[in-house]
């Protein structure tokens, strides 16, 4: 709808946005607002015609006893039975009657005539009044009465013109809608064009540069070298190497891949071509395929060049080994030409090909091969460091940081975070902050956008009964419990009820960033997930509905050590895992039914062992459990320091706060703690 609206502002303007690809044609544009601008431009012209100029219209009456009876009338010329047309005497003509007609600019035409007209009946009522009129008139004094057959020039034009020029208009307008919401403006003719925006030294738009790239250090070094093949392509020819023709940037949402390559863009200074991977695809059959033909068309006469197609799954996805007839076909003849085009041009044409996606397994073995895609870039979620850098980076735009804002801690605090969560955790810390009417962003902003982009929207004043409120209450409590004495679980920081996104109440872990997970933990982790249910069971007799997440997980967590990880003794070291992502195996599972049974008696019993942990182990805390759920009760949000309190210090020492971020943890701890009590005296509940 907007894109519409885009639409039709450009045709107003008869502008395009310098990027576009279309206003480096060489080609005259064609633009409806011509169209536009001649209908109007005619219809104004014939209107003035009829108005402006030639005879004016008198009535019968005004003829008969000024002009005729006067004997100013020189000749009558009838037109096509319709129209008498009055010619009068020249040397009449400055009578005062006549001088209305001296104002027009046209006196030729004027003294010519003829100067009025009237329109009759029929002719036989006409010849009728004239003769009576003229009944008095000598032979001499009567007026000539001419008939004459006259085709109306300006009728024709209208019918002639006018018309087709409506009809192509409305054409036009159709046309332009079927092209669909992202066409740009003036598609008619470039529906088969490619749709690259190009960015080269002249338009300075991309002012990314490696600079400006937090992280992502080994891809960067990678593609930094695609760069260096472009700028001085000889120093790798002469050694007879062969410059690759694309690269892949492989790597989950948010992490940069498109900035990236606007930094090689910014930093190559060669013509850059940058399309999504959905640019190509359009609704008219072969589009798609015609505009990489024009992609590489263009590409080609500007080399060395870079083209980058983010979104590439969106072309190409592994073409099906059962046809879907119709539906596919469109992609796949894009996919082909795309391959096609790649092999087309030779190695050292000056081309390189960037491609970004986040599902290097799902795309087509060919597009992988080498001579094509041959090398994958792979960029990978942050690490703590890295995630240091690219909050220095996004830091760097707020203007008023508190004091107590250290990169280190927020880095920290974001296991996980792509670059684009960190980029959304600052900008909405900046908005809690100004929402507090505060002069500084302060660290507490920081970790509440924190909570709030990882645990969704707080729901204050949700109306929660007392009794469900303690069953939360006691559900977090038995996640707190278990694991904070389990050894291996995750380091928890802080427990809460209130109710955030779609969970009533949430324990907030924050694990370690490790790269191997052994089977202690994993075993440990679900302990304390089923921590909670096992809590509404042992002191409530009840449970609830409210443990589907920690289900959910739960059951997850064991079919993937039974049936991929190899962790069950029955089944042993066997993975059904599929990296491949080919779906080798679409019909059905890869092993037997009695295989199938087994897991699943595996994975259920991992879990139950795991829950009988739990009760145990909640057993013989009961005492502290139920502190820390009355405490909760009270409070709301309890941090490690509470949970240390009544619990003692955890078993493997790993306290989250006793390690460096201590000094910086418990500040804010202390602000948090006196917020919820305050909300609590006004919360109805
Ligand atoms: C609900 N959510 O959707 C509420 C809002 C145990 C105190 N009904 O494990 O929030 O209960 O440790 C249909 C039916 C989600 C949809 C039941 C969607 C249940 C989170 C689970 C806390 N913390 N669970 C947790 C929680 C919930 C859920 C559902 C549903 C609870 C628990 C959700
Ligand atoms: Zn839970």
């Amino acid at each position: 709808m907007s894109e519409n609206i885009q639409d039709k502002k450009d045709l107003g303007t008869g502008q395009k946005p310098a990027t576009d690809s279309k206003s480096n044609d060489k080609k005259p544009k064609f633009n409806i607002a011509w169209v536009y601008g001649l209908i109007a431009i005619s219809l104004l012209s014939v209107f003035f015609f009829q108005t402006d100029s030639g005879p004016k219209e008198v009535t019968w009456n005004k003829f008969e006893k000024e002009m005729l009876k006067a004997g100013d009338v020189m000749k009558i010329e009838v037109v096509n039975n319709k129209r008498a047309e009055i010619f009068i005497k020249p040397e009449k003509l400055n009578k005062d009657i006549y001088s209305e007609l001296n104002t027009s600019k046209k006196n030729t035409m004027t003294k010519q005539g003829p100067q009025y007209f009237f329109t009759i009946g029929s002719v036989e009522a006409f010849e009728k009044r004239i003769e009576e009129a003229q009944q008095d008139f000598t032979y001499d004094q009567k007026v000539d009465v001419s008939f004459v057959e006259r085709n109306n020039h300006i009728d024709t034009i209208i019918n002639w013109l006018i018309f087709p020029l409506l009809l192509i208009g409305v054409w036009l307008f159709i046309f332009r809608r079927m092209a669909g919401p992202n066409g740009a403006g003036g598609q008619l003719f470039n529906i088969g064009k490619s749709r690259a925006k190009i960015f080269d030294k002249e338009t300075a738009e991309v002012k990314v540069d490696f600079k400006d790239v937090a992280g992502l250090e080994e891809a960067k070094v990678e593609i930094m070298e695609i760069v260096d093949f472009l700028k001085n392509p000889i120093k790798y020819t002469q050694l007879g190497g062969k410059i690759p023709k694309g690269a892949l940037l492989v790597g989950p949402p948010g992490t940069g891949k498109t900035l990236l390559a606007k930094a090689v863009a910014g930093e190559a200074h060669v013509p850059f071509f940058s399309m999504s991977g959905s640019d190509f695809v359009e609704m008219f059959v072969g589009v798609g395929a015609s505009r990489v033909r024009d992609l590489f068309k263009q590409a080609k006469e500007k080399a060395p060049c870079i083209i980058f197609i983010d979104e590439i799954d969106a072309i190409g996805r592994a073409r099906g080994k059962n046809p879907n007839w119709g539906a596919n076909d469109e992609r796949e003849n894009t996919l082909n030409q795309l391959l096609t085009e790649m092999d087309g041009f030779g190695t050292n044409s000056g081309v390189i090909i960037l491609a970004a996606t986040n599902r290097a397994d799902i795309l087509d073995r060919a597009l992988l091969r080498a001579g094509r895609f041959d090398r994958q870039i792979h960029v990978e979620l942050p690490d703590l460091n890295e995630r240091k850098d690219i909050f220095k980076v996004h830091l760097r735009p707020l203007q008023k940081l508190g004091t107590d804002v250290h990169p280190e801690f927020l880095a920290k605090q974001t296991p996980g975070f792509s670059g684009a969560d960190i980029a959304n955790v600052t900008n909405e810390a900046a908005l809690i902050a100004a929402r507090k009417e505060k002069q500084l962003v302060e660290k507490q902003d920081f970790l509440d956008a924190i909570d709030r982009i990882v645990g969704g929207l707080e729901k204050k004043n949700k109306i929660i009964s007392f009794d469900e409120k303690k069953t939360i209450a006691y559900h977090e409590a038995g996640h707190a419990t278990v694991s904070w004495i389990l050894e291996h679980a995750n380091p928890l920081i802080k427990v809460t009820i209130v109710p955030r996104g779609q969970a009533l109440g949430a324990a907030w872990y924050l694990p370690e960033e490790r790269q191997l997970t052994t089977k202690e933990q994993m075993l440990d982790e679900m302990c304390a997930i089923l921590g909670g249910r096992a809590a509404e069971e042992l002191f409530f007799g009840k449970i609830s509905t409210g443990a589907l997440n920690d289900l959910e997980k739960v059951t997850k967590q064991a079919y993937a050590m039974v049936s991929y990880f190899g962790m069950s003794e029955r089944i042993g070291n066997v993975s059904f895992y599929d990296s491949s992502g080919q779906n080798e195996y679409s019909f059905g599972k890869p092993y037997s039914e009695d295989t199938a049974r087994a897991i699943d008696e595996e994975t259920k019993s991992i879990i139950e062992k795991a829950y009988i942990r739990a009760k145990e182990l909640l057993k013989k805390l009961k005492v502290q459990h139920n502190a820390l759920g009355e405490l909760l009760l009270e409070k709301e949000v309890l941090f490690s320091e509470d949970l240390e309190r009544i619990l003692g210090p955890r078993p493997n020492g790993k306290t989250p706060h006793s390690e460096d971020e201590s000094m910086v943890q418990k500040a804010p701890m202390a602000e948090v703690e006196s917020e919820p009590k305050v909300e609590k005296e006004e919360n109805p509940n």
